[in-house]
Order: structure tokens, then C-alpha cells, then sequence
């Protein structure tokens, strides 16, 4: 007898390794992941996927992956335990130390992938503020969350993430941003390399500021700038700006611009241009030219983020602008908008708040309810009310990714209670009680959130699990839900609500029923900005009409302008161009940059191709090709150090030391070195990453609270002083 012809399926999904989220067509038989290819008939990303999407299939089958609930054994390895076990002791312990310590006492560390699902995000959060949790963290304060403070302080929401009109603009100003590599941030352009190259196409222009001349900046025009000069070069900038009269008037728009003006007074170029290595004429010119585009839009990304002054050169990108006449208009920077309005519901429940509290360990204030994840360490072992002593770490790996990770591994040891939820056991969670296993992407429905708002096209698309969970992953909010439960502990009931509860608690009395994640969602997308408003509106969407699309649909081909009245929430209406903050900050700014003759050069990290951060290096298809963490250095600093091309160097900071590959390049500016960030590998369960473990760039960088930017309390991970020595 031959065998029956198994039935192979093609099932449309979209992709959250990163912020695009390309549509692609996953090939299922037997319940198994057999491919993924990308989605021709996806609106945005039409037949477009990079290598790790590609590639997710070694993940979504990895011999590596937790599929179990995992608990560590007294000697340090994991043995494979029921669910009802895991979830019965978790729920104990937590009890034992929430009675003893106090709520305030429980933590939670919020990984980058959490970002691209709603169900966790919006579950543990809800979890966590029952709990009475004051150690939230995430991936924010090593990524975007001074860019979320600049929004605060400019437009009073936290949310708002202004974008580029990559479709529309004359004139693109990318500072800090690679996105021929990363695939754009930020802004949702699943095909950004043609969107860039589109502007140049119909005559415009697109300038990159970076201090390495990137794959992006091969491409276009690059100015050089000497890492962490940026506040000082769009000071200037705005300096020119208004001593030229280039500025236009915005004062229906916006306040302070006087105050604006008279902060840039001290900074001509020709007195910064020691500073960030550019000269004043470029950036006179720059500035001219900014202002003289028909439509021009200042967009930063990591490189702008992650400096001693996140914060600040965020601010001064939307400044530069507004007073250019540029924001909320087409070809200009356009205010974010969603279609599921999650983020205009934490606004108004005030969850998406900046200083509202502050951070126990250096006193800074909370961003979007969240502390920084470089505090985590101190809090831990810090003694005293308030001392955090268990942890949930979901979708996350901190010892890779926050700076000074010596010191969170051994605070992790110290925890009374530590789980994590995720594929693999990393270099973070092989020191926690459980590791429970999660479900992929591939594994659960989704709906867009966070990034999805900031898409030059009004874009949406749900998607619907392709698989059924392998092993027994489960999904992470079931799991928030059942401890709950254990504990005896109603997510939904009154009493001090903060956060999302008070719209949740509302709904459940209204009698909704038992709330799920997507009973919310689905609520909120039917009375958001397209909903179908219960059958109000005709058309309007609704969870059913969604799924009737399954490749997404194209509200409008371009997102909206002239919506900045709704989305600013300063009481006045008006954007702040002179908060205090930002005035206290300038005053700062030359303070924050000691130089150390120890430590001569600055190092700056770099995205790959082929990584995902820390997540993706067990995927063989990914690490083909003899991969390695190497070092980019400028010729003459290898030349001064002694090191050769394909060597080894060994890079000291006032922090730490790693040694690591040398690739000898003149892409980089003299003086600065461009170090891969998520290697370092030594986790507990992903062979091929352990085999090719490369060095962990966050040995070097520094969680010392006086060290974090101040307004955010961003680590600083670009223009970290060290050295080379040759071993
Ligand atoms: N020096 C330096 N440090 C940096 C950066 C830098 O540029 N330089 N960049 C920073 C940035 S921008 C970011 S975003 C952070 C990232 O920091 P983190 O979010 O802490 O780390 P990741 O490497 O993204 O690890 C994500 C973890 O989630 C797991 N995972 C993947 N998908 C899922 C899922 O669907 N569910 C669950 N439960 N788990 C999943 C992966 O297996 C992995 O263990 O790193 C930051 N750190
Ligand atoms: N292939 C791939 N794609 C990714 C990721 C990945 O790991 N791999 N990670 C994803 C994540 S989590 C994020 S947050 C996004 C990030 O998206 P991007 O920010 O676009 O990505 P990066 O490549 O880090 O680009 C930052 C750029 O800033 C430059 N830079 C560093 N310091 C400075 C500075 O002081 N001033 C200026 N002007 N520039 C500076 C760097 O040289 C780099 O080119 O990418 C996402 N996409
Ligand atoms: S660019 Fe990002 S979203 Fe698109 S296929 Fe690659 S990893 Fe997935
Ligand atoms: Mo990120």
C-alpha cells in the first residue's frame, strides 16, 4: 500500500520578528511548519521578506525550543514538569512573597518580540497593576522610550510616535537610522529601500547622519558625525534656521518658539563643529536646504536614542520639523494614528504616563509606567521597602541586552522567584525557576498594535493562528490568567486600578462576559477611528471583516494629515516647543561628555543582516557561512592599536572587557568603533548560538543610574568610551 498524500496547506499570516510586518504564506502539513514564503498579495509588502523571516521556520521547528514547562534543579539544569505543577508552585510562591513584601515587590521585564502580539502585553500588564507591581521594565529603555519622552514633553501623549511620509517627502533627514539593514523603525515601510529610493527618483533628496557609513548611507548622501554629537548638530541646525529667517510662523501650530530660538542662540555651527566633526558649512547648508524643500521630515531611530541625550535629539528632530512648517502635513512628519486605538485608551486611563511615579534606585521618573531596565540589578539587591524579588521575564533576554550584565547575572540569583516565558532558555532565564513555554507568532491570532500606527499607509490586517501550538506552548495571558486565578486574585476587580483596569472593569459590568484579549480588541477596533461602531457605521470594520481579509486592508494610500489638534493632549492644544526639561537638558549638555584620556575612542553598536538582536542565532539557514562577531575599526585606530584584519582585539571600557573579531574598515569615522550588539552567548539550550558565541557588547556599557540619559533614563549604549589592545 502507498502511503495517503499528506494535504500540504498554505495559510496567510504576517510576520513580528520586526516592525514591517511583511506579509508571508506559511506551507503547513500535518500541523507542522513545512515553509514560509513571502506574501505577493500583501498591499504593503507585495512579495517582499527578508532572510529572517524567511528563516523563522528554523525557529518555529527548532530541535532547541522550550515546548514544555521547564524548572531548574538545585545543580542549574531544567527538568521537564506539568503545567498544573509549574503553575501551582508559581502561584504559591508568589503568594508567599506578595504576603510577606508586599505587591510592590513583584516585577516585570518586557522583551522587544512582546511588542508585535497584543494578547501578552495587555494581559500581564493587567496582571502586574493587580498585583500592585512597581517594577515594570522593558526593552524600551535600551530602544525608544526617549523618543516616547520627547512626545510627552512636545505633544503631552507619551504614544505619539511621529513618522517620515516616506511616499510623499522632498527631503529625508535620517539621523541614527540603518534601515537598509533593520528594515526601518518606527515607521512601518515593508518596502523602505524602494520607498528611499523613490524620493531620490522624483528628485529629492535623502541624508544620513550616522558616524559609520552605512549600507543606508552607501546609498544616499552621508554626512559623517562623531557619535553623540547629534543635540549639538540640530542645535546648530535650528541655530541657522532662525538667525537665516528660514523659520515659518507656527503659532497656530505650536508655543515657545521664542524660547526655542534663544536656546539655540549659544550653538552656531562654527562652534560645534569640533564637536560633532562637521563642518559649519555643511551644516549651514543642510539647514538651508531643509527649510527650502517643498516638504521636508526629520526622522531618528536608535542612533539618535541611544546617546547621552536620547531624549533631547528626539525633541529637536519634531522642532526642526515644526518650525520648517514640515509636521502634519503630507511629505512632512505625520502624527501616528491606530486603527485599534490600545494607545489613545492608556492616554486617557493615563497609563502611557511619564513621571507620574518614581524609580526607587536614582529617582527617576516612570516612562509609560515603566522604569529602566539598567535599574533592574540594583533593584534586586538593594535592601529595603520595596525591593524587587520576583520577576516575570516575557519574550526577553536583559543579560544581553541591558548594559552591565555582570551585574543583572548575578542579581538574578538572587530573586525569590524568577520565571520567564519564551522559545528558548537564553543567557537570562537559564537562572530562572521556570521557563514556560510560548507560543510563536505562528501560534497565535494577532492584531496590529504600537509600531502598526506609524505606517505612511493606513494599513490593517489581522491574522489567525497557522498552527496549533507545538509541544505544550501556551499562550502567555492563559497562563497570567490561571495564576491569577490560583492566587485567588480577580484581574478584573475594583479596588486600586490602575492602568487598563478601569476601562476593563467597566466593560466586564456592562456585562461583556469573561474578557479575553481579543474581546477587548475586538471592542476597541469596533468604537476606534474606522470601527463599524456596533452597525453605526456602514463598512466600518469589525473582527469578522477583518478575517474576510486576510492579506489586510488599505484604509486610505495615505495616512491621515492635518490630525494634530486631535492627537496633542496639552491642555492648550498646542505643541511645547520650551518645556522646562528640555531647556534643563541643553544646560546639561556639555557636562555629560568627560573625556577620559584612558578611553579615547567611542564605540557604537550595529544591526546585522542575519541577527535579530539575541534571538535568532541558532537558526542554521541564518548563521551560514562562517559567521562571527567582529568589530569594525577604522584603519588608523587598528594601525595605532596593531591589529590586523581578521585578528583579535580586545576592547576595554571603564566597565568591562571583551575580546572579539577585527574587521578593518574605512566605512567607520577615525575614533569610533562599530561593535554587534546580542552575541555573547551561553544560554541553556541554544546549541548552534553557544557554538559561535561571539562577545556581549553590554559588558562594556554601564547601569550606573548617574550614567542613564536623565529625562528617559535610556541606557547609553552608542558613544561609550574604550580602547583597543591587541591580544
Ligand atoms: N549595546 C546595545 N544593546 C542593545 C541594543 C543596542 O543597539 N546596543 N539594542 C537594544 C534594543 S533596540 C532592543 S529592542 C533590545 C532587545 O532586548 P530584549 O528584548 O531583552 O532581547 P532579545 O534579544 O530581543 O530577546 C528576545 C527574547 O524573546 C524570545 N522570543 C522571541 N519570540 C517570542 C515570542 O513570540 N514569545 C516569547 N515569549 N518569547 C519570544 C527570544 O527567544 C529571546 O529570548 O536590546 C537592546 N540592547
Ligand atoms: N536585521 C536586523 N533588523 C533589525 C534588528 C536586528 O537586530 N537585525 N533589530 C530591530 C530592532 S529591535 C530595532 S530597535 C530596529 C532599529 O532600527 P535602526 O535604528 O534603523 O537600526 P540600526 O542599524 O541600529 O541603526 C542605527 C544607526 O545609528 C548609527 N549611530 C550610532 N550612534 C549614533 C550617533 O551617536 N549618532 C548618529 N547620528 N548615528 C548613530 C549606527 O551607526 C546605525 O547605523 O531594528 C530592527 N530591525
Ligand atoms: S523585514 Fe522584519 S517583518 Fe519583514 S520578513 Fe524580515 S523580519 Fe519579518
Ligand atoms: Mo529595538
Amino acid at each position: 500500500m502507498s502511503p495517503s498524500p499528506v494535504t500540504e496547506e498554505q495559510k496567510v499570516t504576517y510576520c513580528r520578528i520586526c516592525e514591517p510586518m511583511c506579509g508571508l504564506i506559511a506551507t503547513v502539513s500535518a500541523g507542522r511548519l513545512v515553509s514560509l514564503r513571502p506574501d505577493r498579495d500583501h498591499p504593503l509588502s507585495k512579495g517582499r521578506a527578508c532572510p529572517k523571516g524567511i528563516a523563522f521556520t528554523d525557529v518555529q521547528n527548532d530541535p532547541d525550543r522550550v515546548l514544555h514547562p521547564m524548572r531548574r534543579r538545585e545543580d542549574g539544569t531544567f527538568e521537564q514538569v506539568a503545567w498544573d505543577t509549574a503553575i501551582d508552585d508559581i502561584a504559591a510562591r508568589l503568594s508567599a512573597v506578595v504576603a510577606e513584601h508586599g505587591g510592590a515587590s513583584v516585577g516585570q521585564y518586557f522583551g522587544n518580540p512582546a511588542a508585535f502580539g497584543y494578547a501578552s502585553s495587555v494581559w500581564s500588564g493587567i496582571f502586574m497593576a493587580r498585583i500592585g507591581s512597581r517594577h515594570l521594565y522593558s526593552a524600551g529603555s535600551q530602544d525608544i522610550n526617549s523618543r516616547f519622552v520627547a512626545s510627552k514633553l512636545l505633544y503631552g501623549a507619551a504614544s505619539q510616535l511621529p513618522f517620515p511620509d516616506l511616499l510623499r517627502t522632498d527631503f529625508l533627514l535620517m539621523l541614527g537610522a540603518n534601515p537598509l539593514v533593520s528594515h526601518g523603525s518606527a515607521v512601518r515601510a515593508p518596502r523602505i529601500k524602494d520607498d528611499l529610493a523613490a524620493i531620490v527618483g522624483r528628485g529629492g533628496r535623502v541624508v544620513v547622519l550616522d558616524p559609520r557609513r552605512t549600507e543606508t548611507a552607501r546609498h544616499y548622501e552621508h554626512i559623517a558625525v562623531r557619535p553623540d554629537s547629534d543635540a549639538w548638530l540640530l542645535l546648530s541646525m535650528l541655530h541657522v534656521l532662525f538667525d537665516e529667517g528660514l523659520h515659518v510662523d507656527i503659532d497656530h501650530q505650536a508655543r515657545g518658539l521664542e524660547t526655542l530660538r534663544s536656546l539655540c542662540a549659544p550653538f552656531p555651527p562654527e562652534q560645534t563643529a569640533a564637536r560633532t566633526g562637521v563642518d559649519a558649512a555643511v551644516v549651514r547648508t543642510l539647514a538651508r536646504d531643509f527649510a527650502a524643500a517643498p516638504s521636508a521630515t526629520a526622522y531618528g531611530r536608535t542612533g539618535a536614542c541611544l546617546g547621552r541625550h536620547g531624549t533631547l535629539v528626539s525633541f529637536l528632530l519634531d522642532a526642526l520639523t515644526a518650525v520648517t512648517g514640515n509636521l502634519d502635513r503630507p511629505g512632512g512628519t505625520l502624527m501616528s494614528h491606530s486603527v485599534i486605538p490600545l494607545e489613545e485608551m492608556g492616554e486617557r486611563v493615563d497609563s502611557f504616563s511619564y513621571g507620574k511615579t518614581r524609580s526607587r534606585i536614582g529617582d527617576f521618573p516612570d516612562v509609560l509606567g515603566t522604569f529602566p531596565a539598567a535599574l533592574m540589578a540594583d533593584e534586586i539587591t538593594t535592601e529595603g521597602e520595596g525591593q524587587l524579588r520576583a520577576l516575570f521575564v516575557v519574550a526577553g533576554n536583559p543579560v544581553l541586552s541591558v548594559p552591565n550584565s555582570a551585574a543583572l547575572e548575578s542579581a538574578l540569583r538572587r530573586l525569590d522567584l524568577f520565571v520567564s516565558f519564551d522559545l528558548y532558555i537564553n543567557e537570562t532565564n537559564r537562572l530562572a525557576d521556570y521557563v514556560l513555554p510560548a507560543t510563536t507568532m505562528l501560534e497565535r491570532d494577532d492584531l496590529p498594535i504600537a509600531f502598526a500606527a506609524c505606517s505612511p499607509t493606513l494599513f490593517v490586517q489581522s491574522c489567525e493562528p497557522v498552527l496549533e501550538p507545538y509541544g505544550e506552548a501556551r499562550p502567555e495571558w492563559e497562563v497570567y490568567s490561571e495564576i491569577a486565578r490560583r492566587m485567588g486574585m480577580a484581574l478584573f476587580a475594583t479596588g486600586p486600578l490602575v492602568r487598563f483596569n478601569r476601562v476593563l472593569a467597566w466593560l466586564d459590568r456592562r456585562g461583556i462576559g469573561r474578557m479575553t484579549p481579543r474581546r477587548l480588541m475586538g471592542l476597541l477596533l469596533r468604537t476606534g477611528p474606522h470601527g463599524d461602531l456596533f452597525g453605526l457605521r456602514r463598512r466600518g470594520l469589525n473582527l469578522t471583516r477583518l478575517g474576510e481579509h486576510p492579506h489586510g486592508i488599505v484604509l486610505a494610500q495615505h495616512a491621515p494629515t492635518g490630525i494634530l489638534a486631535d492627537v496633542v493632549r496639552h491642555a492648550d492644544g498646542k505643541v511645547h516647543l520650551d518645556p522646562p526639561q528640555i531647556a534643563a537638558e541643553i544646560a546639561r549638555l556639555g557636562r555629560k561628555h568627560p573625556a577620559d584620556p584612558r578611553f579615547p575612542l567611542l564605540a557604537i553598536g550595529i544591526r546585522e543582516m542575519r541577527s535579530q538582536n539575541s534571538w535568532m542565532h541558532n537558526s542554521p539557514t541564518l548563521m551560514k557561512g562562517d559567521r562571527r562577531h567582529n568589530t569594525r575599526i577604522h584603519p588608523a585606530d587598528a594601525a595605532a592599536a596593531g591589529l590586523v584584519d581578521g585578528g583579535r582585539v580586545r576592547i576595554v571600557s571603564e566597565h568591562g572587557k571583551i575580546e572579539t573579531g577585527v574587521l578593518i574598515t574605512d566605512e567607520m569615522v577615525a575614533g569610533t568603533v562599530a561593535i554587534p550588539q546580542g552575541w555573547g552567548h551561553r544560554g541553556g539550550g541554544w546549541h548552534l548560538a553557544n557554538a559561535v558565541p561571539g562577545a556581549n557588547v553590554n559588558e562594556l556599557t554601564s547601569n550606573r543610574p548617574e550614567d542613564l540619559e536623565a529625562l528617559a533614563g535610556m541606557a547609553v549604549l552608542n558613544g561609550v568610551a574604550v580602547r583597543l589592545e591587541s591580544v
